[in-house]
């Protein structure tokens, strides 16, 4: 539009291999998050052989696992999926918060895309409707984002 050199990520998930981080903790809407995002990768040209899933007791423990995976190599790219429900929380913000400063922290470190597909809502209902009813599935916004960046950060 504007004609200047635009780097843009094409949405092609072929020959590229994802992990994905997901918690035990709510798991039934966990699933939900994890079929979202696995069905995303493979209607973008992901074989399934190519994805991995690793199951994780809850959001804090995420970072971590995330981080050996990363040091590890061999992954394009990790989407990470949990729910973290206030409602149900008392330590609600020590988790979300760990959860999301930890993974921000290893993506940084070894310059790999990792996906923030973790819920952090007040309520159940509120994360019934982001896993895949009214306010679309955040497994696929977290899958779709990771594919568009690993795209991206190739090409720099
Ligand atoms: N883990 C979650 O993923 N979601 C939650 O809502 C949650 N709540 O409610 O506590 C949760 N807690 C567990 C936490 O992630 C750790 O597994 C636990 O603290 C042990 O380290």
């Amino acid at each position: 539009m504007h004609h200047i050199k635009t780097i843009e990520g094409q949405l092609d998930a072929k020959e590229l291999k994802f992990a994905i981080v997901a918690g035990r903790f709510n798991d039934f809407i966990v699933d939900k998050l994890i079929g979202g995002a696995v069905d995303y990768l493979v209607r973008h040209g992901c074989s399934k052989e190519n994805i991995t899933l690793i199951k994780v007791p809850g959001a804090f423990e995420m970072p971590v696992v995330t981080k050996k995976l990363a040091a590890k190599g061999g992954f394009d790219g990790i989407v990470c999926l949990g729910a973290v429900i206030r409602g149900s929380t008392p330590h609600f913000d020590f988790v979300a918060n760990e959860c999301a400063k930890g993974i921000a922290q290893v993506s940084l470190e070894y310059s790999l895309p990792i996906g923030f597909g973790v819920l952090t809502t007040d309520t159940l209902e509120q994360a019934i409707e982001r896993a895949g009813s009214k306010a679309g599935n955040k497994g696929v916004e977290a899958a779709s984002a990771i594919l568009e960046t690993i795209r991206v950060v190739e090409q720099i």
